[in-house]
């Protein structure tokens, strides 16, 4: 974007710019706490900073359950076993009532709504590791022994909402875990693998085409499994595709196992109807405040159509009145991920887009452009739906990291550009502050706030937030700490910990950084500043409000005056202090009230 037009930009909403006159409010003025919250039944999805978080790494409470179900459990023996500290892909014991007893350090940093991982009962192990992460669910109906009980679950939402905490649970449609096999890849009895795995561990995908001509698997169900899925109508192998495994291409994407997951027919009826129905009793057993919905992009868009919009309505009728969710579309493109807030009805999606940009601007030092083009795709998001609420950018999910790909950290500390320690602190701080200051909720990444670095995505990048046994883990370098992950890692004066709660602060404090229609003013071919306004209209709650965030994404200080000449303004915060008011340290940001 070019001086000319930024500038007419500004100069239509009647700024006028005199640097030399912003005057500086110091922290004392601004308040001491965090904005009072409203209470969590009447906040909005924009309200929420999230905290996503591994239940088995975070803290272990109550160590009789580490093994899972009990040994003369027989209705849940193949969910007993799978624990072992010192391996990245097995429990580690970590449960809710650990999360429990941790509320208070999710509160303090301004944590205000809590996603964890699927807590629904997996089968423990498959395939040489174990269903630590939840995403291998056998029984829709029950929490995972390792992780406690229905009642455990239930106290935790209460302990949460007493603290005016939500909570949302991390659900999947798309498949079960690993029952169902095929005689032509596992044998007759299902056991093992007849197939040339040379080429990878796979299932050959069979297309629709080869279905068409006749070719198809014999699907089978091991002797003794026939009934370990709940409820009782997922044991049938009609309701999976029974395709073979994705390739994650074309009709593959979403008609075939993901490493042989069982992939459920999601375009017949009685499939659509049973997750609505097992979904609406979560909701009604648990009354939990939101869904994260996993793996949306696998399942077909008709699915979505009918789901959401019954679950949403069902939440009202269970007197949740601002039920929300978000789904996990793993792409990069806009385009696709706005084709499921709006024709799939789901009310908002992880903004993988976002994340990407935040790659390319923070580790690879491309021109600040790259969010200006990102932002300008906003408008794809628009949408009216008759059932839920009308979705806009606003709503998106950002993050600069997960449980899959790996955490920001990493990717700063495995960049050709070689940070020394000092400059991925920096880094990693300002990816964290355009995530809550750019349009769109922020989530945290568990131990992000206390500088995890990891060795890379999935069982990599899921440290353990109490003393770890796992050796790759343990020898990284953690970021502004001494400690290792061979520690516990509750520390309240981290420097991030720090760090993010004052982000939060200021994001309940000022509205317009949660609901103010975002512009861009500012961009630039390189590394440097990038400026946009947040600007709301008064409603009922609060006055009309317009705010100026500038970030510096260059190595060196840069001046304000290249953004506009004139501005009247009040500084509410910056993150780095320099001598002159007209100008921004390197990798640091700023906040401006316009008058
Ligand atoms: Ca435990
Ligand atoms: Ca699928
Ligand atoms: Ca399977
Ligand atoms: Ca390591």
């Amino acid at each position: 974007m070019n001086f000319i037009s930024k500038f007419s930009l500004l100069a239509a909403i009647g700024l006028a710019f005199v640097t030399s006159q912003l005057s500086q409010a110091s922290e004392a003025n601004l308040v001491a706490k965090a904005a009072k919250l409203a209470p969590y039944q009447q906040r909005d999805f924009q309200d929420e900073v999230f905290y996503f978080v591994l239940p088995d790494r975070f803290y272990n409470a109550d160590t009789s359950n580490d093994l899972g179900a009990a040994a003369n459990d027989k209705k849940r023996a193949v969910s007993r076993g799978g624990f072992d500290k010192s391996h990245k892909g097995m429990y580690h014991g970590g449960d809710l009532a650990g999360l429990t007893e941790k509320l208070s350090y999710l509160d303090n940093m301004g944590v205000s709504a809590i996603w964890l991982t699927p807590v629904l009962r997996n089968r423990a192990m498959q395939a040489g590791t174990s269903g630590y992460h939840g995403y291998w669910i056998l029984d829709f109906t029950e929490i995972d022994p390792h992780l406690g009980s229905n009642a455990e679950l239930k106290n935790f939402i209460d302990q949460a909402h007493q603290r005016n905490i939500k909570v949302f649970f991390d659900i999947i449609t798309n498949h079960t875990a690993d029952v169902i096999k095929t005689e032509e890849c596992h044998g007759k009895d299902g056991l093992g693998w007849i197939v040339d795995l040379s080429e990878g561990n796979d299932c050959p995908f069979i297309s629709m085409a080869q279905l068409a001509n006749g070719k198809h698997y014999s699907p089978l169900i091991p002797k003794g499994d026939e009934t370990l899925k709940y409820p009782a109508w997922l044991n049938d192998m009609d309701v999976y595709h029974n395709q073979g495994d994705s390739f994650w291409r074309g009709e593959s994407a979403v008609r075939g196992d993901f490493s042989g997951l069982d992939d459920l027919y999601t375009q017949k009826a009685s499939v659509v109807n049973g997750m609505i129905d097992i979904y609406k009793d979560i909701i009604a057993e648990f009354k939990p405040d939101g869904f994260r919905i996993d793996t949306v992009k696998h399942v077909n868009i008709e699915f979505w159509q009918q789901f959401s919009p019954a679950l949403m309505q069902h939440a009202k009728t269970q007197g949740i009145k601002n039920f929300s969710m978000f789904g996990e579309v793993y792409s990069f493109e806009p385009e696709l991920l706005s084709r499921f807030t709006t024709e799939a009805k789901i009310p908002s999606v992880l903004d993988f887009a976002f994340q990407g940009a935040m790659i390319k601007v923070l580790v690879e030092q491309q021109g600040t452009d790259v969010l200006a083009q990102l932002f300008a795709k906003d408008h794809f998001y628009q949408t009216e739906h008759k059932y839920i609420r009308n979705t806009n950018a606003n709503q998106l999910v950002n993050f600069t990291g997960n449980h899959d790909m790996g955490r920001f950290a990493y990717s700063l500390k495995q960049s050709p550009h070689n940070y020394p320690e000092d400059a991925q602190i920096q880094r990693n701080l300002l990816a964290h502050a355009m995530m809550f200051f750019s349009r769109g909720v922020p989530v945290i990444y568990y131990g992000d706030e206390q500088g995890f670095v990891g060795d890379g995505g999935d069982q990599a990048s899921r440290q353990d937030m109490m003393p770890s046994f796992v050796a790759s883990y343990n020898d990284d370098n953690l970021l502004a700490t001494s400690k290792s992950t061979a520690d516990d890692n509750f520390d309240t004066n981290h420097l991030f910990y720090q760090s993010f709660a004052k982000y939060a602060q200021l994001y309940q404090q000022y509205p317009a950084l949660r609901f103010g229609e975002q512009a861009v003013v500012y961009s630039q071919d390189k590394a440097g500043i990038f400026a946009i306004t947040r600007q709301m209209k008064a409603t009922s709650k609060s006055k009309a409000q317009n705010l100026l965030i500038v970030f510096n994404t260059a190595v060196n200080k840069q001046q304000l005056n290249v953004l506009i000449d004139k501005v009247e303004g009040t500084l509410l915060y910056r993150s780095v202090n320099t001598d002159k008011t007209d100008e921004i340290a390197p990798l640091s940001f700023a906040i401006y009230q316009l008058n």
